[in-house]
């Protein structure tokens, strides 16, 4: 069979679809990203037909012989990247990751303790809407009313209560720097094993912006998308002594065979996270996010703790009378991606919420650099100031198609004639 387009233009309809609006909006959903042509064509390779249970040296299927260096080669770079002892680059996915780490370390019922979800955690972390909060006796740690800082203090004082068997740092909507060696004594103190989810910050990690927490963690987990701008899946990294224990839970545990394909995506994203240039694209990360804080607390917006350290922030709409939710439509009308975030001690439902997260790794991968945040953010804060009518959308819908054009994403849609209809 053929191309895509011959054999299912019904899909390939969408696909094209989903392909221009990549190209033709501007992307501040803070866990998306855009990867390298090289990633995208590594997991559109053939190594989609193979099986390769086991690990390798080690397989279940046969005519693994260049399955196994590809592998080996992840792996290897997976260590030199993050300085780890050992990494197992077949997860899935973070939450994957996630599980299999508490599935080396932990027993079902053993009391696990992680960042609240509101306050910034994730799902897996020990939420009862996941299968994690199921499976284990979940308890939770927050940030500060008055800071909106994790507050370790605090974090020390439920640790004593609880006595967790695992402690978990790392967060999805959390914009400052987290202290791992405060959490590192805090679960030595408790006698806990210490569990760090980078997924959102692996990138700054990776070009030395943020510390590292591998010398502290027992295990790290991460996914290689979001600031890695790499392949779709998961990693583990962990002690020699976890390595076993880490392995075993990935295949067989929680999975079969690895997604070939993006396996070999995760290798070519450890090769790219190596370069001086991935160093300065995250460097430009950090001022994109810091200058568009800036603008928006310039102009009445409440950027939750006061700022941000990393790829993103949280917005709280309250002082500007609109919901994250109608911010998040409104937004999407003219070409503006965010998601709508509840905020720390929001009092309004997951779906309303009082805030947006703004993350700016797609945008700068994209070539966005400081000036060209000046204008995104004019755009979000006329366009939500008049929130309630009295907005040109297509003047605004302009703009932004104005800043995509000067940044091209993978090809020049606007050369395309019908495609952005
Ligand atoms: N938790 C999702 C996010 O940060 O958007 C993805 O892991």
């Amino acid at each position: 069979m053929n191309r895509l387009n011959i054999v299912d233009p019904e899909i390939a309809h969408w696909l094209e679809k989903e392909l221009v609006r990549e190209i033709t909006t501007i992307e501040l959903i803070a866990s998306e990203n855009f990867v390298y042509p090289s990633v995208l064509e590594a997991q559109g390779s053939v190594l989609t037909n193979k099986y390769a249970e086991g690990y390798p040296g080690r397989r279940y299927h046969g005519g693994c012989e260049y399955i196994d260096p590809i592998e080996s080669i992840g792996i290897e770079r997976a260590k030199k990247l993050f300085g780890a002892e050992h990494a197992n680059i077949q997860p899935h996915s973070g939450v994957n990751a996630n599980l299999a780490a508490f599935m080396a370390l932990l027993n079902p019922g053993d009391t696990i303790m992680g960042m609240n979800l509101q306050h910034g955690g994730h799902l897996s972390h020990g939420s009862r809407v996941s299968i994690v909060g199921r499976f284990y006796n979940a308890v939770d740690y927050g940030v500060s009313r008055e800071t909106e800082l994790i507050d370790y203090d605090e974090v020390e004082s439920i640790a004593k209560k609880h006595r967790p068997k695992l402690i978990i740092a790392g967060a999805s909507a959390y914009s400052r720097i987290i202290d791992f060696k405060a959490f590192r004594d805090i679960a030595d103190s408790v006698g806990a094993y210490f569990m760090v989810d980078m997924a959102h910050i692996a990138g700054l990690v990776a070009a030395g912006l943020h510390p590292s927490p591998v010398p502290y963690a027992d295990i790290v987990t991460s996914t290689t998308t979001k600031t890695m701008r790499g392949a779709r899946g998961g990693i583990i990294l962990c002690k020699e002594k976890y390595a076993e224990k880490v392995d075993k839970a990935i295949f067989p545990g929680i999975q079969g065979g690895p997604i070939l394909p993006n396996l070999m995506a995760k290798a070519v994203t450890f090769k790219i996270a190596m370069t001086e240039q991935f160093r300065e694209y995250q460097g430009r990360v950090i001022k994109n996010a810091r200058r568009m804080a800036e603008n928006l607390a310039r102009n009445g917006f409440r950027i939750v703790s006061g700022g941000t350290d990393n790829h993103l922030m949280l917005v709280d709409l309250r002082p500007i009378g609109i919901t994250g939710q109608q911010a998040e439509e409104l937004l999407q009308k003219v070409g503006i991606t965010v998601n709508k975030n509840m905020i720390p001690y929001d009092t309004t439902s997951p779906a309303i919420t009082s805030g947006i997260r703004i993350g700016v790794a797609a945008v700068t991968s994209r070539g966005f650099m400081e000036e060209d945040i000046d204008k995104v953010a004019e755009i979000i804060i006329k366009l939500l100031k008049n929130a309630n009518g009295g907005a040109d959308l297509d003047e605004y819908r302009e703009r932004v198609l104005a800043l995509c054009r000067k940044h091209p994403l993978y090809l020049e849609p606007f050369e395309m004639g019908g495609m952005l209809d």
